[in-house]
Formats: structure tokens, C-alpha cells, sequence
């Protein structure tokens, strides 16, 4: 059993949480202690039928002897090149069984040298631009809490090969509070004996939650920009000048790279090698959360080349730079946010309403490795995104922020803390209205309500249509029909859009096969061309304009799904919609 074991420390039981994809998380969390525990009992086990084996006296020697026996454990020029790893036999397993503790394969990771080299995933357009000699410095700040330790590690080697001496100040490392035990001295040791000393630590001593753990690293930062990234990340060569050299141009810009996934299982770096002018930008649900989108045209004509500063509606949070003082001046984050989640959108609403703007640079490639769930805790098992999604909300989206509460009914009226001090930051600095974000920064955001002939449910007898929870995954699904609940939840609002859309966020109705029996209604991604998509609405029926078919609820009963028939005067084809705008 190697050392590794040894140090899994054991969490706190969570709570129930409101929302369902919390929920998971906590389940998750649960299973990740259980393990953890069996880990450990193994590892002392392990430790007793060793104990001829001498523990050094001194602990810097024991550090010492870790930090050794861990750099034997790479393997030279495993994943170089940024190339797949597949383990074999008892790794293998050891890996799928780590897996479940760290979300991301941690033997492979622990056998990657720190300073793998990765490929150059740049656009070669990129080889063309020039940088100033004097940019302005950067601190790099890497908040972390109970990261693995040879991930962890391999970031601070990679910023450090990864960017020109001059131009890094610093990397602050802030420690929320970790408790896995070679977090602690052994850290600071390593620090000490094997890092340059513009490598710092901070250390908190409470768990504050990444966002407040951001705001002690940036209040301790002395360079001119601040960089973020988390805490399993390696960079492509060049990746800093692009964003300190568009920061000297623009001091209002809020920067990000291209984000590449490190696959979880084999540290493969995933890029796309034949279009590598392809890359998406950030956008965001009415639930809040994130997402990634492609640059509309109009941005692509905007920009010029596919190498230029690309606007992104949002962000995804954790990768970003930011000229320091702009980053206090544009108002850093909502302190009173914990844990996880939501302060990338708010950030993402707050620069752009008030004055900056966000940008993907294309030539500054980072990857982040990419876990399935949260390795670990959420102190009192609160719902820190939903919490935290509903201050930003509260605060930036206005009159839009009904949209965000039909997906989350459980928020409303919720004890979400004061928000004096976020309000008097959006009057001081005279921020724009959400209006005017979704007009002029995002204006491919569906919105509901707006643009429609008609929203909120369709009714048909006592039925309304439904989207059953599917379609969360992204995949087409039937459109469905269900009991109409009192009020027009997430999955019973649909959209009939002026353009013929009948329309639930980006699924679109359409009829893929008329001459099949029953003709399904198919839930698939909008493509605007109308279409197969298109539909009108006539004397109360939903009419498919290409098939000349109507919606028909008659099979709904038995099947629990909405279909197309033949139109006729049957009551089965008369919807209802709770509003309508005609
Ligand atoms: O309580 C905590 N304290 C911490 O210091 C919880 C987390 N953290 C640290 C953690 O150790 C890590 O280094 O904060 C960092 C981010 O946490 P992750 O890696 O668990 O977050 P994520 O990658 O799942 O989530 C994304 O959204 C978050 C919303 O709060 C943050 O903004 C993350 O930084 C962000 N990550 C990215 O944007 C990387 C690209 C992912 C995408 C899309
Ligand atoms: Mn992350």
C-alpha cells in the first residue's frame, strides 16, 4: 500500500439538500467517506506489517523521504506530448477504485512526471503574433482545498516552465483549509527545499469556500494582473503573454483562455487537431447555470481573425485574468458567496453590465483537468450553487430573474443572506440592466417570454405538455404529457416563438418521420432553419407547417406522450396556453 493511502483523511456526513443535482453530490460524498475509511484501515494495516521498516526521527527527513519516494514514483516521459495513458492489471483497478475518492485517476497522475511537456495546441495563426517586451507582471493565484497531491504539484511546475521569469511575479497558493496530511508540512517543505520563493502559501484557517479563498489570494497578490486557475491545471507553451499583452491594451478586459480537457482516466490533453480555429464561448441557462456556446457569426465578423480577442457572454470561472486593481474597482467577487458555484456568472454579468468586457484569447491555452463530482465537502450540506446562484441573480438579472426562479421554486424566499453591499456596488458603478446584457452582449440567449406568440403551458384536457426531465443531458427525447401542475414549472414552460418555434430552452418540436405510426414529436436542438421545426398556431391547434399535421394529445393517456396526427375537429387537438402575447 503505498503512502498515498496513508494520508486520506475522513470527512464530515452531509446533509439533504434541496436540489437534486446536489443531492448527487452529496450521495456521492457519502460513498467517497465509506471508501476513504476502508483506505485508511487498509493503509494502517499495512504501516503495522512494516514497522521494522525504521520511520525517520526527524520529520524534515520524513518529509524528505516522502517527497523522494514520490519523484521515484515517475515514470520519465510518461504522457508526454500530452499522449492517453491506459494502465493495466492491479493499477488498473487501484485507479477505477482511487477514482471514486479523487474523480480523476490519481495512480496515473502520480506517475506523470511535473514537468511532462504537452503539445503545442496552439492555432498556428498564433505564431505570427508579436508580444511587447514590457508587459505587465502577473500573479498567478491557485486557491486549493484537499487536492491531490501530485496534481496539485504538476500546476505549480507547469506555471512555472509554462512563463517567461520576468513576467511572473508570484504564484499564491491558498490553502482553504485542507486537512489531508500532505497538505500540511510536507507542502511548506516542498515549497521550501524544491520551489523558487515567489512560490508563496497562504494558509486559512478556516474553510472559507474558493470564492473568499480568491479574495485572500488577490488581497496578498502584488503583481499588476492577477491570474486565476484551479488547482489541476497545466499550461500550453505561451499562454500568459496573449493575456498580459490584450490586458495592456484593454486594462478592462476580463480574459480567458482556451480551456482543454485533461481526460479524468488517461491525462490524454484533449485538443482539436484539425480545426483549430474551433473554439466555444461561454453562455449560461435561465437554471444558472454555465455552458459553452459557438461564437455567433456576427462575433466571428467582428473579431477578424479567429486568433483575435473572442467576446464571451460568460465565463466558466476558474481559469480567468484580470488587471488587479480593475479586479477591485469592478467590485472582485460577493464575499458572502460560499463554497462552490455561481460566482462565474456573476462575475460574467457584473463586467460586462458595468463597463468591461470578457474575452477568450485564443492564443493562451490552459487544461484543466475535468472531475465528475466534488471531491469534497460542502460544510452543512448546503446548496452553495443554488444559494449562490440566487444572490447573483437578485442582484443583475432584474425582471429576468423570474425565469431563474420557475427552474428553482425551492429558492424563492430563501435566507440567502444580506445583499445591501452587492446593490450599492451595481448603483455606484452605474451598471447597465440585465436588458441591455441580453440585447447587446448575448443576443442569441433565448429568452422565454419574449419574441413568442405564446408561453408558459399548453393544456389539453387536464393535460399539459411535458418534457418528463428529459433532454438534460443534451440528447433528444419525445415530447411528453403529463398532469398540469398548478403552475407553469421548469418542465411544462414551452415557448411558441414568432419565428414558429415551439420552443423549451434550446430543444425545438419537430416531426422527423410523418409517415410513421403514431408520427412522434421529436424535442431537438433548434436549428432556426424553421423547417421541419416550424409550427403555427390555427383555431387553437399546433400545426407542423411542412406536414400540415396537428399536435394530438389523444394517445396521451396510454402513452404518456404528445403526437402528430391528421388535422380534424377533434377536441385532442385544441391547446390552451396559459399566456399569450396575441
Ligand atoms: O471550498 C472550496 N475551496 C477551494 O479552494 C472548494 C473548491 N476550492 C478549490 C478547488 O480545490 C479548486 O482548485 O477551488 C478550485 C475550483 O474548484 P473545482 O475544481 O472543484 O471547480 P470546477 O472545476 O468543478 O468548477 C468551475 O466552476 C466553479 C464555480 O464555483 C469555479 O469557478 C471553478 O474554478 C470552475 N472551474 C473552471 O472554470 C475550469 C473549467 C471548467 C469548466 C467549464
Ligand atoms: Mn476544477
Amino acid at each position: 500500500v503505498s503512502v498515498t493511502l496513508l494520508v486520506l483523511s475522513i470527512r464530515r456526513p452531509e446533509n439533504s439538500l434541496a436540489d437534486e443535482e446536489e443531492a448527487e453530490v452529496v450521495i456521492i460524498n457519502r460513498r467517497v467517506q465509506k471508501l476513504r475509511k476502508e483506505l485508511q484501515r487498509q493503509a494502517s494495516q499495512a504501516l503495522l506489517g512494516s514497522e521494522l521498516r525504521s520511520m525517520p526521527s526527524n520529520i524534515e527527513d520524513q518529509y524528505e523521504a516522502e517527497i523522494r519516494d514520490d519523484e521515484l514514483m515517475k515514470v520519465p516521459r510518461l504522457g508526454d506530448n500530452g499522449v492517453a495513458v491506459i494502465l493495466q492489471g492491479e493499477e488498473a483497478k487501484q485507479a477505477e477504485k482511487l477514482m471514486e475518492v479523487e474523480a480523476f485517476n490519481i495512480v496515473l497522475s502520480d506517475k506523470i512526471p511535473f514537468s511532462r511537456k504537452l503539445p503545442d495546441a496552439r492555432n498556428p495563426k498564433c505564431k505570427d503574433l508579436t508580444y511587447d517586451s514590457d508587459l505587465p507582471s502577473a500573479s498567478v493565484v491557485i486557491v486549493f482545498t484537499n487536492e491531490a497531491w501530485s496534481s496539485l504539484i504538476r500546476t505549480v511546475h507547469s506555471v512555472l516552465n509554462g512563463s517567461p521569469t520576468h513576467l511572473l511575479k508570484e504564484i499564491v497558493l491558498v490553502d482553504d483549509c485542507s486537512d489531508r496530511r500532505e497538505l500540511q508540512g510536507r507542502l511548506d517543505y516542498y515549497l521550501r527545499t524544491r520551489l523558487p520563493s515567489k512560490v508563496r502559501l497562504l494558509r486559512l484557517t478556516e474553510r472559507t469556500g474558493l470564492i473568499r479563498a480568491r479574495l485572500a489570494g488577490a488581497r496578498s497578490a502584488v503583481g499588476s494582473v492577477l491570474v486565476f486557475l484551479d488547482a489541476h491545471c497545466e499550461v500550453v507553451q505561451n499562454w500568459l503573454e496573449p493575456l498580459l499583452q490584450r490586458i495592456k491594451e484593454k486594462r478592462t478586459a476580463v480574459l480567458v483562455p482556451i480551456i482543454d480537457v485533461i481526460d479524468d482516466k488517461t491525462f490524454e490533453y484533449m485538443y482539436s487537431k484539425s480545426s483549430l480555429d474551433f473554439f466555444q464561448v461561454g453562455g449560461f441557462t435561465w437554471s444558472g447555470h454555465f455552458t459553452w456556446v459557438v461564437v455567433p457569426e456576427a462575433e466571428k465578423a467582428r473579431r477578424g481573425s479567429s486568433v483575435a480577442p473572442t467576446r464571451s457572454p460568460t465565463m466558466a470561472g476558474g481559469l480567468f485574468a484580470i488587471e488587479r486593481n480593475y479586479f477591485w474597482e469592478i467590485g472582485s467577487y460577493d464575499s458572502q458567496m460560499d463554497v462552490w458555484g455561481g460566482e462565474n456568472l456573476e462575475m460574467s454579468f457584473r463586467v460586462w453590465q458595468c463597463g468591461g468586457s470578457l474575452e477568450t484569447i485564443p492564443c493562451s491555452r490552459v487544461g484543466h483537468i475535468f472531475r465528475s463530482f466534488h471531491p469534497y465537502t460542502f460544510p452543512g450540506g448546503k446548496d452553495t450553487h443554488g444559494i449562490n446562484t440566487a444572490r447573483m441573480v437578485e442582484v443583475w438579472l432584474d425582471e429576468y430573474k423570474s425565469l431563474f426562479y420557475m427552474h428553482r421554486p425551492d429558492l424563492l424566499g430563501r435566507d440567502i443572506g444580506d445583499l445591501t453591499e452587492r446593490v450599492n456596488l451595481k448603483k455606484r458603478l452605474k451598471c447597465k440592466p440585465f436588458r441591455w446584457y441580453l440585447q447587446n452582449v448575448y443576443p442569441g440567449m433565448f429568452i422565454p417570454t419574449e419574441n413568442v406568440e405564446a408561453f408558459g403551458q399548453a393544456q389539453n384536457h387536464q393535460r399539459c405538455l411535458d418534457n418528463l426531465q428529459k433532454g438534460t443531458n443534451g440528447e433528444q427525447y419525445e415530447l411528453g404529457l403529463y398532469n398540469c401542475h398548478p403552475k407553469a414549472t421548469s418542465s411544462q414552460f414551452f415557448s411558441l416563438t414568432l419565428t414558429g418555434e415551439l420552443r423549451q430552452e434550446n430543444f425545438c418540436a419537430e416531426i422527423q418521420n410523418p409517415l410513421a405510426t403514431p408520427v412522434q414529436v421529436i424535442m431537438f436542438h433548434c436549428h432556426g432553419q424553421k423547417g421541419n421545426q416550424e409550427w403555427r398556431m390555427e383555431d387553437g391547434k399546433l400545426k407542423n407547417v411542412r406536414t400540415d399535421l396537428c399536435l394530438d394529445a389523444s394517445d396521451g393517456q396510454r402513452s404518456g406522450k404528445v403526437a402528430a396526427a391528421e388535422c380534424s375537429g377533434s377536441l385532442w387537438q385544441t391547446w390552451t396556453w396559459s399566456n399569450s402575447t396575441t
